[in-house]
């Protein structure tokens, strides 16, 4: 049982790390304990070793239905205890370092949320599965769930989020009857550090990769295990103490985020249980309300009519058990895709546009997403956002939206086109077969979310020409004068390490100073492999792409503020960052999470100017 909870040990990944290193290194394939003789690992042309499970057992389609609805969390009156500056390790709290700028930046009027990790033993994927283990988070109803709940938030309302970790912590057995995968139902190391993926939030709050804690474990970069720790979300916009307007830079908003588990070590295995949810942000441009009277307001499609998707591959044994290889540096790729928690679902939808929020939760899988009607022929949209941004202008008569792990869009789907009783179906063409990166987008693919057309419905939305204007880049001679930092990407040993280097969690690699402006090369020299890296903290903007040194295109949907940069084979990226407001421990990784787990991560520090 240690090994699947490894971080009793005082040095918990460099343990681990070592002895799967040292598999590689001998050639020694990873074979669990209790492992049948049938499940294949290819250990073919690359060294690469990834365990081939039989497919998960069919399921029957457009069963499962997805709620029309989904309801924000509302805020709690009060928290007991109540939040404080420093951690209240006396009453519970996780040791982390002082909220920073508490008071000043509104900490004291805050809205108070409270989310419960938790293990529930009867999620239902879809009803040809059995009902079963998940880890998910649950709010005021106590309903645990997978994603977690949804969190609206607005900026110029600063709120606070308590995250109590109230997961098992004692060894757990698995679920369901006996079985040759039974064993690979049990995975996920019931510590917690809840990152909320590219929000611009001090590093206490951050949910660093060694922030981890449960009620009796603290990670390196804590003080102290607790049962809850606060994350303080001012939901400031970058450019805050440049600007001196008491906002920051409304061009810097961002829309789509969402947060999830960054344990260290355990970042896939704890998504793969389910600790992930939606985090939307609003504005007065991007308000959330399709009837704002302001002129300033965009009006975009909003309340049932903002729909937020997250779309996770998953592989189930011949019982109907999720299964997971916790040991495999190469992953696991599901053949099943979750969409919100269930196996090809149905979203009834009326006639009307639509502003759907995909994500890519990962873990290793990339998707290229067409929308088609019953006779497969592709049906067109209108891509408004990448990465949770909005685009400065919509991008119309759009087929498909690719994503690499991590990664966002926002599309706008006007259903008012189809007569009720019409079906579409969300496909995903994206051939991949191992875990290394996808392969190529063929002519079809497997249907994931079907859409029925269902009703009639007012509308009074829009897509106006015009969305959000994009921060000024410095002049090209500007740019040119930057201090460059080149990070490199790369597999070593049959693990994944930048610069060399594998995560080490208490040392910065690099320590910028406030108010700096630098640009981040990432280069991947390797073929075969994808690379979906992720910068904390400030988003970026690319400004050179080249492959195999030859300068290529930039697509017009990453022409904008991004967080997530997807490397290919072959390729270098250079881009733009400063680094505003806070400052702290950031991270760096390749949020293929079985990557950034084994352990293409690295810390970085941003100093006090
Ligand atoms: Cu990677």
């Amino acid at each position: 049982m240690k090994a699947l909870h490894p971080n009793t040990a005082d040095n918990p990944s460099t343990d681990r790390r070592s002895v799967l290193k040292l598999g590689m290194a001998l050639g020694v394939p990873f074979v669990l304990p209790g492992l049948p003789a049938t499940a294949a690992v290819s250990g073919s042309s690359s060294n690469a070793l990834q365990l081939f499970l039989p497919p998960s057992p069919p399921t029957t389609p457009w069963v499962e239905e997805l709620p029309i609805h989904i309801a924000p969390v509302t805020p709690r009156a009060a928290l007991d205890p109540a939040p404080t500056i420093a951690a209240n390790t006396a009453r519970g709290e996780a040791g982390r370092d002082p909220h920073q700028r508490f008071a000043e930046l509104g900490g004291n009027a805050a809205l108070y949320y409270e989310l419960r990790a938790r293990q529930r033993d009867d999620w239902v994927f879809h009803r040809d599965y059995p009902p079963q283990r998940i880890w998910g988070y649950a709010a005021n109803d106590g309903v645990t769930v997978a994603p977690g709940p949804l969190l609206h938030a607005h900026y110029g309302q600063p709120i606070l989020v308590r995250f109590h970790n109230e997961l098992p912590q004692t060894p757990q057995q698995p679920q369901g009857p006996a079985g040759p995968y039974r064993n690979l139902r049990l995975f996920g190391s019931p510590e917690i550090s809840t990152h909320l993926h590219n929000a611009h939030t001090a590093s206490e709050s951050d949910g660093f990769a060694g922030d981890y804690y449960s009620p009796v474990k603290a990670g390196p970069t804590l003080t102290a295990p607790g049962r809850f720790k606060d994350h303080f979300y001012p939901n400031i916009l970058a450019g805050y103490d440049q600007l001196q307007n008491g906002k920051g830079d409304p061009n810097e908003a961002l829309g789509t985020l969402f947060y999830h588990d960054h344990t260290l070590d355990f970042t896939a295995a704890n998504l793969q249980r389910g600790l992930f949810g939606f985090f939307l942000l609003f504005d007065e441009l991007d308000s959330g309300n399709e009837l704002d009277p302001l002129d300033s307001a965009l009006r975009l499609p909003s309340g049932d009519y903002d729909y937020p998707l997250a779309f996770a591959d998953r592989q189930f044994d011949e019982a109907g058990y999720q299964v997971w290889d916790a040991f495999n540096p190469e992953g696991l790729l599901g053949d099943k895709i979750t969409v919100n928690g269930k196996l090809e679902p149905v979203l009834r939808v009326a006639a009307r546009k639509y502003r759907l929020r995909l994500l890519n939760a990962g873990p290793s899988r990339f998707y290229a997403f067409f929308l088609v009607d019953a006779r497969n022929r592709t049906q067109r949209f209108t891509y408004i956002a990448n990465d949770g941004n909005l685009l400065p202008a919509p991008l119309r008569e759009q087929t498909n939206v690719v994503l690499g792990v991590a990664e966002r869009a926002d599309i706008v789907v006007d259903f008012a086109k189809y007569p009720p009783g019409t079906e579409l179906y969300l496909i995903n063409r994206m051939r991949q077969i191992e875990t290394r990166g996808p392969k190529d987008i063929k002519d079809t693919g497997p249907r994931v979310l079907k859409f029925l057309v269902d009703r009639v419905a007012d509308d009074q939305s829009r897509v106006p020409d015009l969305l959000r204007p994009l921060p000024p880049l410095p002049s090209a001679a500007a740019l040119a004068a930057l201090p460059v930092r080149r990070w490199v990407f790369e597999r070593d040993s049959g693990l994944w390490t930048i610069n060399a280097q594998l995560v080490n969690v208490s040392r910065p690699r690099a320590q910028i100073r406030q108010g700096a402006a630098e640009i981040w090369e990432l280069a991947n020299l390797e073929d075969g492999w994808s690379h979906p890296i992720h910068i904390h903290f400030e988003e970026g903007r690319i400004i050179e792409r080249r492959l195999k040194g030859k300068v290529v295109a930039i697509p017009p949907h990453e022409r904008g503020r991004k967080d997530v940069y997807v490397l290919e084979e072959f390729e270098t990226l250079r881009i733009y960052l400063r680094f505003r407001d806070f400052h702290g421990k950031y991270l760096m990784h390749c949020h293929n999470t079985i990557h950034e787990d084994h352990a293409m991560m690295l810390r970085w520090d941003l100093l006090p100017s």
